[in-house]
Order: C-alpha cells, then sequence, then structure tokens
C-alpha cells in the first residue's frame, strides 16, 4: 500500500540532488479483525490493513507523507502522528476534538504533512476512544541521506520492536464501561512484543508462532533496534537476557550514546538502541518487556511479562530444544532502575539542531494527578451525591469541546468553546507528596487553555501529587519537543533544583515519565501556531481529565502564522 515517488531532481550539483524529497503515500483501511490471543476465543478488535500492530511508515526527513484513512470500522476514529510537529500542517495533528472532528464510520479523510526537522523513530495511534491500543504503527526518519547520516556507526540492520497491551475484550466497550461507572480500567490481560504476548502465558494450544515474536540474528552484527511503547497504561522495562544497548535516541532525538542493560519506556515514549550480536549462539534468549508500576496504592495490574526470542544464524539444533535464556528483570515497582534510565539521557550535541533556550518568557508551576469529581449525568451507575475517579492539572480536570474542535474555535474565533484561564500554579499549596488527610481530593471539569505567544520560551514545572495515589505519570507535549532540565523526587524546591537543571545537553522528549511523588521541569519554545493539548498518554487518565491545551498564537509572517485548514476538514 506504500507508494514512493520522487520529484525530479533537476539541480546541478549532487548535493542538491541529496536533499530530493519523496511523498510517501499509504491507505490505512481501518476495520474489524479478528484475532485470538492466549488462546480465548476470537476478539474482534478495530486494526489498519489487518495488521497488529499496523503498518510501518518509512520516510527520510523532509519527506511528505500522504495518508488515506477509510473508517470501516464501526467507531468515530482519528490518528495522531506521534511526535511528529505539523509545522505548517498544525490541521493534520490529529487528536479527537482538539484538532479536528472525528472520521465517521463509512467516512474517508486524507491526512497530508512533512516530517520536517526530526529523525528516528515515531509512531502513530488512534486519538479517539482506547482504540490506539490496536489502532497504532511505527514511523521511521531516516537521514535526508540515508543511514549514513546517522551520528553513530551505521547498524548492519535495524528492527521495530513495538511494546503493547492486550485485553481480551474489545476496547472501546471497555473505556466506556470504565468512563461510566467511574471507576479505574480494568488492567491488560497481557503485554505484547509486536503484538504478540509471548511464552509466560497459560496458552497451551495455539500456533506457537503466532504468539511470540522472534528476532533471527547473524552473530556478529550491530542491530539498531527502534523500541515503542504503544502500550495504553503501563510503562515497561525492556530486556535482552545476555546482550548490553547503547540508547543512542529517544523520541527521535539524538542522545549522548548511553550504555545500559535495561530500557525503560513510558507509554508514548520510544527509544533506539543498538545491541551487538556477540553471545553465543548456541543458545537462545528471551528478550523482554515487563511492566514498570509505580502508582501507590496500585488498583492492581497484570503481573506476567511479554517475550519474544533472539535466535542466532547458524545455531546448532540444541539450541532449538533448550529453553532461552531468561533475563533478569528488575522488580515490577522497581523506582530507582526507571529513574536511573529516565533521568541519565542526555543530548547529543550537534551542529544546527536547537539547544535549550536560556531566557524563560512564561513560567508555570502544574500539579498533575488523580482527584475524584461529581458524577456526570451519563454516568448512570452512580448515584448523584457520589463522585467518580477523575484526574485534574493545577486541579482543572480537562474535557473536551463536543460541538467543534478548539483548533477551530481558535481558528474562527469562537468563544464558548473553551476559556483562556488554565492557571500558572495551582489553586492550594500543600505537600503534594503527602496530603493533609482531609484534604480535598475533588476537582471540577472544564477547557481551560494557556495562551503563549508565537516564540515564547515556556518553562514547566510538573509536580504529581499524592491525591488518591502517586503515579509516574507520561506527559505528552503535541506539536513541540521540550528539553528536561531535571528531575526528582518530592516536592519541588527551586531554592535546590535551579541549581542542578542541565542547560547545556539535556534531553529532548516529547512525553516524559513525571517521576511517581516527584517533579519535572520542561522548557519548550513555542514556535509552533495552534493548538497543542499536553496530557497524560495513559488512556485510564486522559478522559478522566489529566490534561490541558497550549493556545500559541500566530507569528508575524504567513509562515509563521496558522494556515488555513484543508478544505476537506472532517466536520461534527
Ligand atoms: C465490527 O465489529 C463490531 C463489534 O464487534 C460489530 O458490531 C460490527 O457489526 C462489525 N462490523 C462489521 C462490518 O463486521
Ligand atoms: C512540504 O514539503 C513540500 C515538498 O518539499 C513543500 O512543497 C511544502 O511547502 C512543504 N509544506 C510545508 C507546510 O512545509
Ligand atoms: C496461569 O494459571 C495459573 C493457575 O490458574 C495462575 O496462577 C497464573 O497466574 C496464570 N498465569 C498467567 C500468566 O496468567
Ligand atoms: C564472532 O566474533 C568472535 C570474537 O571475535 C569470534 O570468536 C566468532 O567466531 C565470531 N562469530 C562469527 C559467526 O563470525
Ligand atoms: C554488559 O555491561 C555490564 C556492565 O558494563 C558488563 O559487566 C557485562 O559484561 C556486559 N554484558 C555483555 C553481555 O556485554
Ligand atoms: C545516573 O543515575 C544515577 C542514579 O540516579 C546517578 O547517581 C548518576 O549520577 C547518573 N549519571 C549520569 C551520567 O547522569
Ligand atoms: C445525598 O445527599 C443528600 C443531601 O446531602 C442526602 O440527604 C442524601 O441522603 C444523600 N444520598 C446518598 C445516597 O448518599
Ligand atoms: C479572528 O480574530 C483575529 C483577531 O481579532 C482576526 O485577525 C481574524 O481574522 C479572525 N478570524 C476569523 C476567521 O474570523
Ligand atoms: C480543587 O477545587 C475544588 C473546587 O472545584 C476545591 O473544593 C478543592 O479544594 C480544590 N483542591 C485542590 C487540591 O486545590
Ligand atoms: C524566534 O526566536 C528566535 C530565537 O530567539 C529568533 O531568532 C527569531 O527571530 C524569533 N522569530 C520570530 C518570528 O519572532
Ligand atoms: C525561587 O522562587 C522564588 C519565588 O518565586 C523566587 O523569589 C526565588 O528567586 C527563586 N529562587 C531561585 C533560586 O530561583
Ligand atoms: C461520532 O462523531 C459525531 C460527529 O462528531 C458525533 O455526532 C457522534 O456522537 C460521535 N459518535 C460517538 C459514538 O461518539
Ligand atoms: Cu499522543
Amino acid at each position: 500500500m506504500a507508494r514512493r515517488s520522487w520529484f525530479l531532481c533537476f539541480a546541478l550539483a549532487l548535493v542538491a540532488c541529496s536533499a530530493r524529497a519523496a511523498v510517501v503515500e499509504h491507505t490505512f483501511n481501518v476495520g474489524n479483525f479478528s484475532i485470538s490471543q492466549l488462546c480465548q476465543p476470537a476478539t474482534t478488535i478495530t486494526a489498519v490493513n489487518r495488521r497488529l500492530p499496523g503498518p510501518t511508515i518509512h520516510v527520510h526527513e523532509g519527506d511528505t507523507v500522504v495518508v488515506h484513512v477509510n473508517n470501516n470500522s464501526p467507531y468515530n476514529i482519528t490518528v495522531h502522528w506521534h511526535g511528529l510537529f505539523q509545522r505548517g500542517t498544525q490541521w493534520a495533528d490529529g487528536p479527537e476534538m482538539v484538532t479536528q472532528c472525528p472520521i465517521r464510520p463509512g467516512h474517508s479523510y486524507t491526512y497530508r504533512y512533512n516530517a520536517s526537522g526530526q529523525e528516528g523513530t515515531l509512531w502513530w495511534h488512534a486519538h479517539s476512544s482506547m482504540l490506539r491500543a490496536t489502532v497504532h504503527g511505527a514511523i521511521v526518519i531516516k537521514p535526508r541521506n540515508g543511514e549514513q547520516g546517522y551520528p553513530f556507526p551505521k547498524p548492519d540492520k535495524e528492527e521495530i520492536i513495538i511494546l503493547g497491551e492486550w485485553w481480551n475484550r474489545n476496547v472501546f466497550d471497555l473505556a466506556r464501561d470504565a468512563f461510566l461507572s467511574g471507576t479505574p480500567m480494568d488492567p491488560a490481560d497481557a503485554y505484547t512484543i509486536n503484538g504478540k504476548p509471548g511464552d509466560m502465558y497459560n496458552c497451551s494450544g495455539g500456533n506457537h508462532k503466532r504468539r511470540t515474536y522472534k528476532l533471527k540474528v547473524q552473530s556478529n552484527l550491530t542491530y539498531l533496534l527502534r523500541i515503542i511503547n504503544a502500550g495504553v497504561n503501563t510503562p515497561m522495562f525492556f530486556k535482552v537476557a545476555a546482550h548490553n544497548f547503547t540508547v543512542v535516541a529517544a523520541d527521535a532525538s539524538y542522545t549522548t550514546p548511553y550504555k545500559t542493560n535495561v530500557i525503560v519506556v513510558a507509554p508514548g515514549q520510544t527509544v533506539d538502541a543498538l545491541i551487538v550480536t556477540d553471545a553465543t549462539p548456541s543458545r537462545r534468549y528471551y528478550m523482554v518487556a515487563s511492566p514498570y508500576e509505580s502508582a501507590v496504592p496500585n488498583p492492581g495490574f497484570r503481573r506476567t511479562m511479554a517475550t519474544g526470542i533472539v535466535e542466532y544464524a547458524g545455531a546448532p539444533r540444541t539450541a532449538a530444544r533448550r529453553r532461552p535464556l531468561m533475563a533478569r528483570m528488575p522488580a515490577f515497582t522497581d523506582k530507582s532502575t526507571a529513574h536511573r534510565f529516565l533521568s541519565n539521557l542526555t543530548a547529543l550535541i550537534l551542529p544546527g539542531r536547537p539547544t535549550v533556550p536560556l531566557a524563560v518568557d512564561t513560567s508555570m508551576f502544574v500539579t498533575i494527578g488523580l482527584g475524584t469529581a461529581a458524577c456526570r449525568k451519563e454516568q448512570t451507575s452512580c448515584d448523584p451525591n457520589q463522585t467518580v475517579f477523575a484526574a485534574s492539572m493545577n486541579n482543572a480536570s480537562f474535557v473536551l469541546p463536543t460541538s467543534m474542535s478548539l483548533l477551530e474555535a481558535h481558528y474562527m474565533n469562537v468563544s464558548g468553546v473553551y476559556t483562556r484561564d488554565f492557571p500558572d500554579e495551582p489553586p492550594l499549596a500543600f505537600d503534594y507528596t503527602k496530603p493533609p488527610s482531609d484534604m480535598d481530593d475533588i476537582t471540577t471539569k472544564s477547557t481551560k487553555v494557556k495562551t503563549v505567544a508565537y516564540n515564547a520560551t515556556v518553562e514547566v514545572v510538573l509536580q504529581n501529587t499524592a491525591l488518591v495515589a502517586l503515579e509516574s505519570h507520561p506527559m505528552h507535549l503535541h506539536g513541540h519537543n521540550f528539553f528536561v532540565l531535571a528531575q526528582g523526587f518530592g516536592n519541588y524546591d527551586n531554592n535546590t533544583a535551579v541549581k542542578r537543571y542541565n542547560l547545556v545537553n539535556p534531553q529532548e522528549r516529547n512525553t516524559l515519565a513525571v517521576p511517581p511523588g516527584g517533579w519535572a521541569v520542561i522548557r519548550f519554545v513555542a514556535n509552533n501556531p495552534g493548538m497543542w493539548i499536553m496530557h497524560c498518554h495513559f488512556d485510564a487518565h486522559l478522559p478522566i481529565g489529566l490534561a490541558m491545551a497550549f493556545e500559541v498564537q500566530n507569528g508575524p509572517t504567513a509562515e509563521t502564522a496558522l494556515p488555513l485548514p484543508p478544505a476537506d476538514f472532517p466536520q461534527c
């Protein structure tokens, strides 16, 4: 379904030819797909082109991407191109009712955008209901001049590793039931690697090939693993038994090469890591993804792990008869291992790449966490006095508009869709990590945005609260990368934290796992006019309000202003 057509290269010099841009075109048929996992009866899932995960979009930096989405599913759907800036194509970002009204069942819509100014691994996913559990796939952006443009030795081979979560039921119904009952979502039935749960589950029947991902390798080569957490609610530890990693990028931003035997990747994040196949070929090795559970108290999670198998070419027959070597995984609650990995990464300084801005125009202190809210009328299963599970940022629990998207309301100056009063600080200051026992955890629903001037440098301190439960929330910002200046546990204290800011080579991300019961400081340049949601990338928390949006004003020129919406933009 993918087509590459090269623009005419009419320049005289070869160097200009290497700056050619291609159009990469895909057709995504979104529809029912019947699949059986864990020896359960077949489940009807929503998937793209009858594949789980869906197709990979391979491009070179600067290429144009055209994706025709045909919605043959029974659900409203939109597709988000996670981590792509969408500068100049802001209307193509995808989140339902933030950027656009959904593509209705039986309808089609074509997304067009350029993969400009970034390289590495990103991904695409549905941004409606919880459909992204099964509607997702990788986006690989190679340097303009191909693999020789990597700022690390060219690997011999590349593999995509997509971590996921699987439910033996329809996830649309699952999400709706959690919302209507106002209770936490049921945990997944399995974790997966490239759609497959692996060997650790109670599933004796079935076809082994269908349930375990296998990576066949040759000895003494370097493999680049492009690891994506497409899971819904679970950060993961990832290891390959008897092999170490050198991390070279995260969220499509190059990092200083970082050696580690364990990778931590939260939903929304990606990690590019090299592994060298220098282990004895006479064994097979498990690659393992296990949950990292930071919530205290924890509503419950699946205490299992996903496995794949690394098998060497030319291995003796005996290798296949022995159980693969298992990796020793961190404990599910090992927050120090998670924090070490997540805070140790630094950016690779490259000429021409943005560096952290030193002067701040807009400072915010934002609490993020759980709480309760008054029952809403559609939440029929709770009585009028009861409260339901909710989440908030600065005590504002975000609700999506229903009549038109935030971006359309912004563009057309329609009032009443959102308000410009998202607060710069929480209404109450308290010990966020040990709130007083009589602290009111109730929040109110609203659609508040923070308006910032074009090109403003915005700094946000994200502080997790322990109301209801403390937890590491993976905070994702659309339309921009941010620099992560510092992270820590406890309450943020500017007297000690500011000294620790990395203003030299902070890691650049689009999704940050804020330490549980802790804080993180991010900084970004609001150089992309439009409406950009910043939200928790757990689907258990986004619909209950762990979100806000930045309204970035137009710049002074046509290039720095929001363009016209596409003529065929979906309407509500
Ligand atoms: C797709 O699956 C849903 C849910 O299982 C079902 O209601 C619907 O009829 C199916 N549609 C088609 C076209 O098979
Ligand atoms: C996208 O790339 C094409 C081809 O290089 C170019 O003509 C177009 O102006 C670009 N669009 C934006 C919004 O940058
Ligand atoms: C497998 O079944 C046993 C016994 O019913 C149960 O204790 C265990 O948790 C199951 N394991 C998984 C991974 O579901
Ligand atoms: C891989 O390299 C090791 C160490 O240099 C060597 O002993 C081994 O024979 C090599 N294996 C293959 C298949 O080339
Ligand atoms: C992985 O790295 C650790 C620490 O540097 C080292 O002790 C170990 O031998 C390495 N393992 C492999 C398989 O290279
Ligand atoms: C890596 O993390 C550990 C534990 O958090 C810390 O002690 C160490 O200084 C960090 N190293 C770097 C290079 O940041
Ligand atoms: C709801 O609140 C009212 C007034 O506070 C009270 O009289 C009533 O008993 C409550 N109902 C329930 C089910 O708690
Ligand atoms: C929205 O308001 C701005 C400033 O008041 C104006 O420049 C712009 O033309 C208006 N846009 C629309 C679509 O009415
Ligand atoms: C949040 O706002 C509600 C009112 O909507 C108030 O009752 C509550 O005390 C506030 N909580 C915090 C932690 O600010
Ligand atoms: C945006 O900020 C950068 C860096 O401060 C500056 O070079 C550039 O001119 C600014 N652009 C506009 C349109 O203000
Ligand atoms: C900490 O914040 C206070 C209040 O905003 C400010 O007066 C002080 O200068 C800040 N300290 C540092 C080290 O930035
Ligand atoms: C689907 O989208 C349309 C248009 O926005 C809306 O009217 C309808 O209620 C949505 N359906 C569902 C099930 O959310
Ligand atoms: Cu996202």
